[in-house]
C-alpha cells in the first residue's frame, strides 16, 4: 500500500472516497437509517458546532457516546476540524471520568443521556476547563447551559476543514493496564489509514455490499475499526446498536439486519452457542465473523464456524496498535491459534534475555507496524517502557508453531509459574470449558500455606449443573487427565458470573484480590 500523503485528514479522506455514494446507506441505528450524504452533512455540522463554540485545532473533546449515529458524526466532525476526540467508555465511574477530564483537558464533552449524571458528577469534582457539555438524545429537559446535540446540529453551519498532517494527533483512546491509571493513547490520522489498509482491506476484504455489525462498542479500539474505519473506507453499511450486546439482542440484529460480517468477542460467542435461540444458518447472511479481546477457545471457534458455515477469524490487537495485527485468514484458519502476522506488521517473540525465540518457545510479543500510537499522554515512563524504538511491547505471551501460527499463552502479568514451570491460565480455562458442566472459567495464582503459587479456578456452571464437592473432584480429575499434572487447579470456587470489563475481558486481578 502507498502511504497516505503527508497532508492527510482521515475524515476528508473518507468523504472523498464516498463522494459518489451520497444516497447509499452508511449507518443503521436503533432510530433510523442514514445515507453517506446525511452522515457527512452531520459530521460537517458537528465540526461547525465545535468551531462556533470556540474550540481550536488540537484541543480535545471528550466523546462519551453509546453506539448511535451521533458517534461517527462526532468522531468525523472533530477530525474534519482538526479537533481531537477522546473516546471514552460509557460504563466508567465518576472517578474515572474526573481523572480523564483533567488528564486530557477536554474543552467540551459530548455525552449520551444515560451517562450524563455520572459525567456531571465528574465535572463538578475536577478542576476542569470544559466550556460546553452537549447531550446526545436526552429524554428530558436539560439544565440551563447544557446543549441538546441534535438541536444544536440542526442550526449549525458547516465547519471549515482543517489541513492536517498524516502524522498529526487525530484522536485518543484510554488504555487500561492491569495496574495504575488509564493511559491516554495518542493516535494519528495516518494510523486510521494504515489499520484499514492492512487489516480492513487485506484480511476482511470489505466491499460496498457488506453490512457489518460489531458487538464491540465504538469507543473500544476493536469496535472503532469494525464500525467506523473499515466500513467507511469500503463504502459499506454498518449497523449500530445502543443496548448491551446480549445473545438475544445480537440474534435480533443477525436475523433482521442480516449483516454479512459480525465482529464478536469470545465470551459472547460462548453465550450465543449456549443459547437455545441461536439462529439457524438459513436465518442469517454471514460470510465472516471475527473475534478479539481475548483468545478464542478452539472448540468455540470450531462449533460456531460449523453452525454458521463461515470462518471465525480470531486475532489480537491493542489500543496502542489501534486494531488487529495478528490474525487468522479467511480460508486459512487454525482454530485455537491467533493466526499469523497481518502483512505490513512484524511480530517477534522475545525470551527473558531479550533474544528472539525459536519456534515452540514461549516469549513476550513485540510488534512493529505503521498504525502504532505516538505515545501515552503526559506519561514518559510508561511510554518508554511500551514504545521501544519502532517496536511496541504488547504485554502478551505467545509461542509460534513450525507452520508460523501464533498460540496465545496469556497476558505477561497473568502468567503463573507453578513448580518452576509456566502455567497459562488460558490453557487451564479452556480445558475446564471442555467439560459440559463449565460455561466459563477464570484461573489465577494463589499462594498456598508455604507461599508457593498454585492455581485456583473460578467456574461458572451451565444451567444443568449445581455446585457440589463431587463436581469439584470431577473437574480437577478432568483437567489432570488432559494437562500436565502441575497444571490442574488445586482449588475450585463456583461463581454465578465472572467479573469482566465493558468489552468482555475477564478481570483476573479482581479474582486474585
Ligand atoms: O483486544 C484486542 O484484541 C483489540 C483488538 C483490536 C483493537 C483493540 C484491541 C484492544
Amino acid at each position: 500500500f502507498a502511504p497516505p500523503p503527508s497532508e492527510f485528514n482521515f475524515a476528508r479522506y473518507v468523504m472523498e472516497l464516498n463522494a459518489s455514494r451520497t444516497n447509499k446507506l452508511a449507518y443503521i441505528d436503533d432510530a433510523g437509517e442514514y445515507t453517506y450524504g446525511e452522515l457527512f452533512d452531520r459530521s460537517r455540522r458537528f465540526a461547525g458546532l465545535m468551531q462556533s463554540l470556540g474550540l481550536h485545532r488540537e484541543e480535545r473533546v471528550m466523546v462519551c457516546l453509546t453506539d448511535t449515529i451521533d458517534f461517527p458524526s462526532a468522531f468525523l466532525g472533530c477530525l474534519y476540524a482538526g479537533i481531537v476526540p477522546v473516546l471514552v467508555n460509557t460504563q466508567l465511574t465518576t472517578d474515572d471520568y474526573a481523572y480523564m477530564l483533567a488528564n486530557c483537558r477536554a474543552q467540551a464533552v459530548v455525552v449520551s443521556a444515560s451517562v450524563l449524571p455520572t459525567m456531571t458528577a465528574a465535572l463538578s469534582r475536577c478542576n476542569h476547563e470544559v466550556k460546553q457539555v452537549l447531550v446526545s438524545q436526552p429524554e428530558k429537559a436539560l439544565d440551563e447551559g447544557i446543549l441538546n446535540l441534535q438541536i444544536s446540529l440542526d442550526t449549525s453551519a458547516l465547519g471549515i476543514a482543517a489541513i492536517t498532517a498524516a502524522d498529526e494527533m487525530a484522536f485518543w483512546q484510554y488504555s487500561s493496564g492491569s495496574t495504575g491509571k488509564p493511559k491516554g493513547t495518542v493516535h494519528t490520522h495516518g494510523n486510521l489509514y494504515w489499520s484499514d489498509a492492512l487489516y480492513g482491506k487485506n484480511i476482511l476484504r470489505l466491499n460496498e455490499d457488506d453490512v457489518v455489525f460489531s458487538a464491540a462498542r465504538l469507543f473500544f479500539g476493536y469496535g472503532l475499526g469494525n464500525g467506523i474505519i473499515f466500513p467507511l473506507c469500503a463504502g459499506a453499511c454498518a449497523v449500530l446498536m445502543s443496548e448491551r450486546p446480549t445473545p438475544q439482542a445480537v440474534f435480533k440484529q443477525l436475523t433482521q439486519r442480516r449483516p454479512t460480517i459480525f465482529y464478536g468477542v469470545p465470551t459472547l460467542y460462548v453465550s450465543m452457542l449456549n443459547s437455545p435461540a441461536l439462529p439457524a444458518r438459513s436465518e442469517v447472511a454471514l460470510r465472516l465473523c471475527t473475534s478479539a479481546g481475548e483468545a478464542l477457545p478452539r472448540e468455540v471457534g470450531e462449533k460456531l464456524s460449523e453452525h454458521f458455515c463461515c470462518d471465525i477469524l480470531d486475532g489480537i490487537g491493542s489500543t496502542e496498535m489501534l486494531h488487529i495485527f495478528l490474525s487468522n485468514r479467511n480460508g486459512d484458519v487454525q482454530y485455537g491459534t491467533t493466526g499469523k502476522p497481518v502483512p505490513g506488521y512484524e511480530v517477534e517473540l522475545h525470551d527473558e534475555a531479550g533474544c528472539v525465540c525459536e519456534a515452540g518457545k514461549i516469549g513476550e510479543l513485540y510488534v512493529k507496524g505503521p498504525s502504532s500510537a505516538l505515545m501515552y499522554w503526559n506519561n514518559r515512563e510508561k511510554s518508554q517502557h511500551t514504545f521501544i524504538g519502532e517496536w511496541l511491547k504488547s504485554g502478551d505471551k505467545f509461542w509460534r508453531d513450525d507452520e508460523g501460527y501464533f498460540h496465545y499463552v496469556g497476558r505477561s502479568d497473568d502468567m503463573l509459574k507453578v513448580s518452576g514451570q509456566y502455567v497459562s491460565p488460558f490453557e487451564v480455562e479452556t480445558t475446564l470449558m471442555r467439560h459440559p458442566a463449565v460455561l466459563e472459567a477464570a484461573v489465577v495464582g494463589k499462594q498456598d500455606d508455604n507461599g508457593l503459587v498454585k492455581t485456583k479456578a473460578f467456574v461458572v456452571l451451565t444451567d444443568d449443573y449445581t455446585p457440589n464437592e463431587e463436581l469439584v473432584s470431577e473437574l480437577k480429575n478432568f483437567v489432570k487427565s488432559k494437562l500436565a499434572p502441575h497444571k490442574y487447579p488445586r482449588e475450585i470456587q463456583f461463581l454465578p458470573e465472572l467479573p469482566k470489563t465493558a468489552t468482555g475481558k475477564i478481570q483476573r486481578y479482581k479474582l486474585r484480590d
